[in-house]
């Protein structure tokens, strides 16, 4: 089997000190490739190779047209190894292939998106008596780190806003899930985009996450991942006081009052809660029913999650796939016994499917409690899997108030017929995204982040392309006079 390789410096290239890791495709368990590990060493090549390109303006001073150009074709590439990619995905993170295909349209669509912006870094000039201009100019370099459940859409959510800057980057997929990076970087080196302009390093977070994020020579850092990693990457950056966009966990809520179709409304919930099999930071993961219809609603809830099909995700039957690990099954295990233990009630599910051939990966029982006290974990803290907590509430106050009770602010929904209580709702919800009857709807135009500990700054939109620009006020002497501020001179 051939070892997967990082690219540094436009080589494809094995970690100095020659560690290697297994990737697993969790639906059964099997090694679907080996690839090379760096250690801190390798870390230093590739920062070093993008300060010199960045330095160069080999890509910065490109005139954006070009750049776009670059852009289009990565784009136009994705979409050729569209079946490709899907599969890569579905075997390396476990997802319908389905959702697989949906994110590599995403992600080429994203490369296009920013292909256009590139020629909209607008700076202002001021009248003559100012004689002055402010100028939008990339950032440097950017340390772009991404996790395991969306490993190629979030990889383009990255670079493409930060190539469209002109800007480059040290990436990093998560070390579980580098498959579909290998091949976009395959795709970079096809299109010919200059060398050392985008960096591909392979390797643990532990092991390589803090050089990557204190480096003296990066200057931009966008993370995306857990809530306690965040804070451990700002706490890097703040050294060098690196400019940071972290996207972080949530813990997001569903709020359905009596006025909605169950049915219909129930469908959503179990899109919000399952797709991904919850390993989605917007999952919409604490339901909060209005008293009056909390019965009736649950027990829509729970006929339907019974049906849902789980299983390998090359399966097109399949619904929902395995967790993307063992050991991230395993702690949604743990958070499943703990709410058991702090008097939530199983509804549903619960348990590891055992039955084969399922018994070769991690599947988990889509799972559905019901709890009354709001201060237990699985309440307050993000599982990360297919888990939902069913509330209720008597006063649209009450559901305000539970709505906003955890530490996160990434995403909500509102299910209601009333279009002022809608609106009234959707102001109340402390999240950077609220939906309206709806859930998980994202466009790469639409910034997308979040509240409080979700994390700060934006991916998507003109948002992000901003965060990948520094602005510069250029100040101008158009008149021979001198001075005058020192006597002598005059
Ligand atoms: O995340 P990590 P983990 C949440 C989710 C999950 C929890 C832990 O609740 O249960 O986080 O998951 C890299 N410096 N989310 O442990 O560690 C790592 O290599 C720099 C929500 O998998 O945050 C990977 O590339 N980087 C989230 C990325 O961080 C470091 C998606 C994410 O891994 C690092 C994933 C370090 N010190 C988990 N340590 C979302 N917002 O969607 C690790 N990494």
């Amino acid at each position: 089997m051939d070892i997967g390789k990082m690219y540094i410096n436009g080589e494809w290239i094995l970690a100095k000190e020659q560690g290697t890791r297994e990737i697993i495709n969790p639906a059964n368990g099997e090694v679907i490739k080996v690839v090379t590990e760096a250690t801190e060493k390798d870390v230093e090549e590739a920062v070093m190779s993008a300060r010199r390109a960045f330095d160069s303006g080999l890509w910065s001073q490109l005139k954006p047209e070009v750049r776009a150009t670059f852009l289009l074709k990565i784009a136009e590439e994705i979409e050729k190894s569209k079946e490709e990619l899907a599969q890569l995905e579905t075997i390396n993170n476990g997802k319908p292939l389905g959702e697989a295909l949906s994110d590599v349209e995403t992600a080429a669509d994203a490369f296009r998106y920013y292909a256009g912006l590139t020629r909209t870094a607008f700076g202002e000039t001021f009248d003559s008596s100012l004689d002055s201009m402010v100028v939008k100019q990339a950032v440097g370099v950017c340390a772009l780190i991404v996790p395991w459940n969306f490993p190629l859409q979030m990889a383009a959510w990255k670079l493409a806003p930060c190539l469209a800057a002109g800007n480059v980057a040290v990436f990093k997929p998560a070390e579980t899930t580098p498959l579909t990076a290998i091949k976009l970087f395959e795709i970079f080196e096809k299109v010919q985009l200059p060398k050392g302009v985008c960096n591909l390093v392979l390797g643990s977070g532990q092991a390589i996450g803090d050089l990557m994020t204190s480096h003296r020579g990066v200057n931009k850092i966008s993370f995306t991942g857990g809530t306690e990693t965040g804070k451990k990457v700002m706490t890097n950056a703040l050294q060098t006081m690196k400019k940071v966009t972290l996207e972080l966990g949530g813990k997001s809520p569903i709020v359905v009052f009596p006025d909605t179709d169950l049915e219909k409304t129930a469908e959503y919930i179990m899109f919000a809660s399952f797709l991904g099999a919850g390993q989605i930071c917007s999952a919409g993961s604490r339901l909060i029913v209005h008293e009056s219809i909390s019965a009736e609603l649950t027990s829509i809830l729970i006929k339907h999650t019974k049906k849902i099909v789980v299983g390998n995700g090359l399966d097109n039957s399949v619904q929902m796939g395995p967790i993307a690990s063992i050991q991230h099954m395993n702690k949604v295990l743990g958070m499943v016994e703990k709410a058991r233990e702090d008097g939530a009630i199983l509804l549903t599910g619960g348990h590891r499917i055992t039955k084969a051939p399922l018994d070769k990966g991690s599947f988990i029982e889509p799972t559905i409690f019901m709890v009354e006290d709001n201060d237990i974990e699985i309440v307050q803290e993000e599982v990360f899997g297919p888990v939902l907590v069913i509330q209720t509430f008597r006063e649209e106050e009450e559901a305000v108030q539970l709505a906003n009770s955890t530490k996160y602010g990434l995403a909500g929904a509102v299910f209601t017929k009333d279009f002022s209580r809608a609106i009234r709702m959707s102001k109340n919800i402390c999240s950077g995204t609220v939906w309206i009857n709806k859930y998980h709807s994202v466009n790469n135009q639409l910034p997308w982040g979040g509240f409080n500990q979700s994390g700060f700054g934006r991916d998507l939109g003109k948002d992000a392309f901003n965060e990948y620009l520094e602005t510069k006020v250029i100040q101008m002497n158009l008149s021979n006079d001198a001075l005058g501020f020192y006597d002598s001179f005059i």
